[in-house]
């Protein structure tokens, strides 16, 4: 009886905590970013800001690719605590803005911005970020560039090919020894 109510004191207890853990995780989906607009106002953009007001805005302005699964780490690193290449050229052309014109339309700088970053390589891949994000690969990620997934014939056919000659080779050995071993 004893053991039963630990047994059951302890499961609560694993619950709870799996709860806590994945509380905490949702609170801080991205990261805040301080940035100093062109009249030296600093501000800080909220994890908040970013998913819910600028991210949804980019997904709208790109009709190419459906950014909406993917948009997570578009302007940052993998493990979402700074800004990747391209969330810091963003970042720097988000800047040459006054907090005055963006507290007023925060949309209307938000879509200079990416204007006047659409031309850039941020991340040196030769593929300007508006090429990047009408392909749906990351601006800010060198690994990640467009006709990256359209795989040459080795890539796609390399393995059955090591498996055929495997198989071949096993036939041409069963034929050798049933003949040594016929002679
Ligand atoms: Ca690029």
């Amino acid at each position: 009886m004893k053991s039963a109510l630990i047994s059951l004191a302890t499961i609560v207890l694993l619950l709870l905590s799996i709860g806590f853990v994945h509380a905490e995780e949702e609170e801080s989906a991205y990261p805040t970013i301080t940035v100093t607009f062109a009249d030296g106002k600093v501000y800080n953009i909220t994890g908040k800001m970013w998913g819910a007001t600028i991210y949804p805005y980019i997904e709208g302005r790109i009709t190419s690719f459906k950014w909406m699964d993917k948009i997570t780490y578009l302007f940052f690193d993998k493990s979402l605590k700074g800004l990747n290449p391209y969330g810091v050229d963003f970042v720097r052309a988000l800047e040459k803005h006054t907090y005055d014109e963006f507290n007023k339309n925060i949309f209307l700088v938000v879509g200079d911005t990416l204007n006047a970053t659409n031309e850039l390589d941020s991340d040196h891949d030769g593929y300007t970020n508006i090429q990047e994000l009408n392909n749906g690969t990351y601006p800010g990620d060198p690994t990640d560039y467009p006709g990256k997934n359209e795989k040459n014939f080795w890539d796609q056919y390399g393995g059955y090919t090591v498996i055929g000659v495997l198989i071949a080779s096993v036939f041409v050995l069963y034929f050798i020894f049933n003949r040594m071993s016929e002679s």
